[in-house]
């Protein structure tokens, strides 16, 4: 069949090469050329900021800001609406004409930087600015591993964005590679070098974030999340965005109606000062890719506050909202700029509508153990591995996602030897976090730091472990890493992860479709970083004698 886009920046991209017809997760083509316009318009943009910051002139944080949202537009599964995407690429081709005129040479800066069009012309130019547009498969696999980890870097700037938290480090550093992309002078190393520096900004961008979180609602501590349900009306609300949560919660207080989380935005339940709301009732349903049959069943409204939002059944599209980067064509979005307080409003009413949720499950499950609550729990958790009653560590943070062959996680948790502790964070819990894995010495065997972004408080943690047992590297801990992986925030993740210096990352269940043999040869020389073969064989690698 004709090739009609061209998108491989997920796990679940089509025969793990690429999506060509229609996006697996639901994107059309004509969706897929705007988010590619867009991408070129922000390359263009960053290169203007770049060259100006280069000149020692200013850049407005409203300029940083719009680079962030137009990245974390089109990362998968957060919008999915035509239009809004036509929008930011107008806003973004004017701002970047705005600050164009203030640069002296500007016919020496790439065409990008240059560019602009009427909307007749978005499509024609969509279709040559791609990813494909790079025709090196190493250049090209090495460009879309920078720009991935950016987009992940842009949410999660955006996320402390929305708390008032700026770091213009971070984001001249993701204008700058931005541009760098474009720059056909820079050899394999040099984007090898750059890939690497992006996880520098990758760890910088999650300790932002960390400290906005953890600065408005306190530090994580250990909760234990009702999963079942009351008999009020309530409002699901899902992704990553603590502070739309946080308006809600406010918005929602003695209406009557309570408040759920879904997927990524568990942890919420975590932080004191969310916590406290009564009427945050607990945690419905599972990862996002269960939302079909999930929201159907919520009942009331949800809230999407980022990725990821799976295309609607017209059976509750009408109670499907969207905010912030994330749009749905047919479903209602609530605006509101950074500093303001989003109108919840009309959101309430119609939960007030609406028969409470139909219940899915029952009990609790444990979470909070970032790296404050972990540190407070230290003498307990070494005392347990110089005992020998904790062996070893597995990281298994990461993504949950669609395909079967994920499974894989479930049963190498359940099989773990009983001496092995889980760290996790991101929407991957769901593979294990409900299977009673029982705990060690009061210790849970699975410990929860939060969403994907708090991957950054495992890494807190095991730098910690490494200063208590006096080691050189981190790699010498007894600390091994299985990560699943879906979209680009694990990217930014795991370009944290090289550059914090850990070794020998397995990486599932398949590695990414955009690495090129040779690029991926890097990755596997330099880092050891491997995919995952079958739980007998990858428990006999990492625990051996038949664990
Ligand atoms: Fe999951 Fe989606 Fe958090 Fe991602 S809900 S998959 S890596 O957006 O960001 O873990
Ligand atoms: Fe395909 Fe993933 Fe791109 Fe969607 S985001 S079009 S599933 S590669």
């Amino acid at each position: 069949m004709e090739a009609r886009m061209f998108c491989y920046q997920c796990q679940e991209t089509a025969g793990c090469k690429g999506c060509t017809v229609k996006g697996v997760c639901g994107k059309s083509p004509e969706v897929a050329a705007m988010q590619d316009l867009l991408v070129y318009a922000t390359k263009g943009l960053s290169c203007v900021t770049t060259e100006l910051r280069r000149k020692g002139l200013p850049v407005d944080s409203s300029t940083n800001h719009l680079v962030t949202m137009n990245l974390f537009s089109t990362i998968t599964n957060a919008n999915f609406d035509r239009d809004a995407i036509v929008a930011r690429v107008r806003e973004t081709l004017a701002e970047k004409d705005r600050l164009l005129a203030q640069v002296d040479d500007a016919a020496a800066l790439s065409e990008a930087a240059r560019w602009n069009g009427s909307s007749s012309e978005y499509d024609a130019k969509a279709s040559t600015v791609g990813v494909l547009a790079t025709e090196n498969e190493d250049v090209r696999s090495l460009r879309e591993l920078i720009i991935y980890g950016l987009k992940g870097l842009s949410a999660y700037t955006k996320h402390a964005n929305a708390l008032l938290k700026d770091d213009g480090e971070v984001d001249a550093f993701i204008q700058r590679a931005l541009a760098a992309t474009l720059d056909d002078s820079l050899s394999v190393d040099d984007l090898v070098s750059l890939t690497l520096e992006t996880g520098k900004y990758g760890v910088s961008g999650m300790a932002l974030l960390d400290a906005a979180n953890t600065g408005a609602y306190g530090n994580p501590e250990i909760t234990e999340v009702q999963l079942g349900v009351r008999n009020n009306p309530g409002i699901l609300v899902s992704g990553h965005d603590l502070r739309d949560l946080e308006m809600l919660l406010e918005q929602t207080a003695g209406t009557g109606v309570d408040v759920y989380t879904h997927s990524e935005m568990l942890p919420a339940h975590y932080y004191p000062e969310l916590k406290k709301h009564p009427h945050l009732a607990g945690n419905y349903g599972n990862a996002w890719w269960k939302q079909k049959e999930e929201f159907e069943k919520f009942n009331g409204p949800i809230l999407m506050t980022t990725n990821c939002v799976v295309p609607p059944a017209a059976s509750y599209q009408d109670r499907l909202w969207t905010t912030g980067a994330t749009g749905v064509p047919g479903c209602r979005h609530i605006g509101g700029a950074y500093g303001e307080v989003k109108d919840f409003s009309a959101l309430i009413e119609q939960a007030k509508t609406c028969a409470p949720p139909t219940e899915l499950e029952t009990g609790t499950i444990v979470g909070g153990f970032a790296h404050e609550q972990v540190f407070a729990l230290a003498d307990k958790i070494v005392g347990a591995v110089k005992s020998g009653a904790i062996r070893t560590f597995v990281v298994m943070a990461g993504c949950d996602g669609r395909m079967k062959s994920r499974s894989y996680y479930t049963e190498f948790a359940q099989r773990l030897p009983q001496d092995a502790v889980i760290l996790t964070a991101g929407c991957a819990k769901y593979k294990y976090n409900k299977l009673d894995l029982g705990d060690i010495g009061g210790i849970p065997r699975v410990l929860d730091a939060g969403q994907c972004n708090d991957s950054y408080s495992l890494a807190l943690i095991a730098l910690k472990l490494k200063e208590i047992f006096g080691l050189e590297d981190i790699n010498d801990l007894p600390l091994v890493f299985n990560i699943a992986w879906y979209e680009q925030k694990a990217v930014i993740v795991l370009l944290a992860l090289l550059y914090l210096g850990v070794k020998n990352i397995h990486l599932g269940p398949t590695l990414p479709a955009f690495l090129s043999p040779n690029v991926a040869n890097v990755l596997v020389e330099n880092f050891g970083i491997a995919g995952i073969g079958t739980v007998d064989d990858d428990l006999e690698l990492f625990f051996g004698e038949g664990a």
